[in-house]
């Protein structure tokens, strides 16, 4: 820091731990980590690796925690959502799936746009901020009718916001449209898109792709898709599913290229590590991840992802306990009400599929954290 003759010229507010946190970080090994963290320099993907082999998860936590608490404060945010898997049916075998029917086999369904208008009318009572809506990748299914159910949702709430289709949609869409990336996006916004979700990342890792999802788009093409619609002015989140084959260091393989692409466009809002659950999957000899990994990895996310603003503790996948103790481990968001959820519900979740507001502010007060309603943009809209 430069020096005056009267001391130091600026004042430059670096968090610390108390004395207590800092030696037992400095006993496990992870003093020069600290040190960076508190002087606001990048971990590097070797100290990622050394984060994940840390088994002291409170001082991992505490550590994570500095920084959750320099970029929220005591915030914890949560929104009015509803979620919508327009489709069951994909081509794609995607062995950690339970929720796909292939073609043509039993129990696919497909929400034709009049459906979901119903979906949306039948919440016409509960004050929602946000439809987020998903499905596989089906092959019948035509350009248009994209476009068709995003307008479905739009004529029953035209200011609500549509948070839709993962990079792999967008893959799929590109194709059968025939308009060229960009202007496919811009169709999709001018029908009522408004941000993208962070699914089918998976693992941004070309080994793990291969054995796990290799007929979906693989690490580079959902990257780069993310750089399309974030040029085209669509913000979107990121997510890694986590607690299947993958190695530490190929979780912090995917956080760096994350980061890289945060670096380029700014266009991340929040990182969601997405807990795997193997019922009913070709990985169901799996045995799940524990608390104390889900906890791990909000941790080593919050401490990598140095330019995201917000971790998302998912509470229908870490469940609302897992996600009420991840708000002191460096998350600060546990999604929303959610309103029936699907997907991991077919892969054995235990969670309720749907959560109250007045439930979530609940759990989020036990904390000790101050409950924040946001919009799908994190921009604050009430404070309890
Ligand atoms: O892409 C699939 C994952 C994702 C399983 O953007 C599974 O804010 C666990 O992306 N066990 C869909 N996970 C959910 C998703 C999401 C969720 C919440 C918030 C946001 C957001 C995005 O679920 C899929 C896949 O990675 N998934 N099967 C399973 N058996």
């Amino acid at each position: 820091m430069p020096t005056t003759a009267a001391g130091p010229a600026t004042e430059t507010k670096t968090p610390t731990l108390p004395a207590y946190w800092e030696a037992r970080l400095h006993r496990l090994g992870l003093g020069q980590i600290y040190d960076k963290v508190c002087s606001g320099v990048r971990l590097s993907a070797e100290d990622g690796v050394r984060l994940y082999a840390c088994h002291d998860q409170n001082a991992l936590g505490a550590l994570a925690n500095l920084v959750r608490e320099q970029k929220n404060g005591n915030d914890a945010y949560f929104n009015r959502n509803l979620r919508i898997d327009y489709t069951n049916i994909c081509n794609k075998q995607c062995t950690f799936c339970a929720f796909d029917r292939l073609p043509g086999e039993a129990g696919g369904y497909v929400l034709t746009p009049e459906d979901i208008e119903a979906r949306v009318r039948q919440w016409d009572h509960v004050r929602l901020t946000e439809v987020h809506m998903v499905g596989g990748i089906n092959p019948r299914l035509p350009f248009g009718y994209y476009l068709d159910i995003l307008r479905a949702i739009k004529r029953v709430r035209p200011n609500i916001h549509v948070k839709a289709f993962t990079m792999v949609e967008i893959a799929q869409m590109i194709r059968i449209s025939k308009l060229g990336p960009e202007a496919t996006v811009a169709a999709l916004r001018e029908a009522g898109l408004d941000s993208c979700p962070g699914g089918g990342a998976e693992v941004l890792n070309e080994r793990v792709h291969k054995e796990l999802f290799r007929l979906k788009i693989g690490p580079d093409e959902w990257l780069s898709l993310q750089r399309l619609v974030h040029r085209c002015g669509l913000r979107s989140t990121a997510t890694m599913l986590y607690g299947h084959i993958e190695t530490p260091a190929e979780r912090i393989e995917h956080m760096v290229r994350l980061r890289e692409l945060q670096d380029e466009t700014g266009g991340f809002q929040a990182f969601i590590p997405l807990a795997f659950h193997p019922a009913n999957t070709e990985l169901s000899h799996l045995p799940g991840t524990t608390g104390l990994e889900d906890l791990r990895n909000i941790s080593v996310s919050r401490l990598m992802l140095d330019n995201f603003d917000h971790i998302k503790a998912y509470w229908i996948m870490l469940s609302p306990p897992v996600s009420q103790i991840s708000l002191w481990h460096g998350a600060d968001d546990i999604d929303g009400t959610v309103l029936e959820e699907t997907i991991v519900h077919e892969a054995g979740a235990t969670t309720p599929t749907a959560l109250t507001v007045e439930a979530l502010i609940g759990l989020i007060r036990e904390t000790g954290r101050t409950p924040v309603e946001r919009d799908t943009l994190y921009r604050p809209l009430q404070k309890f």
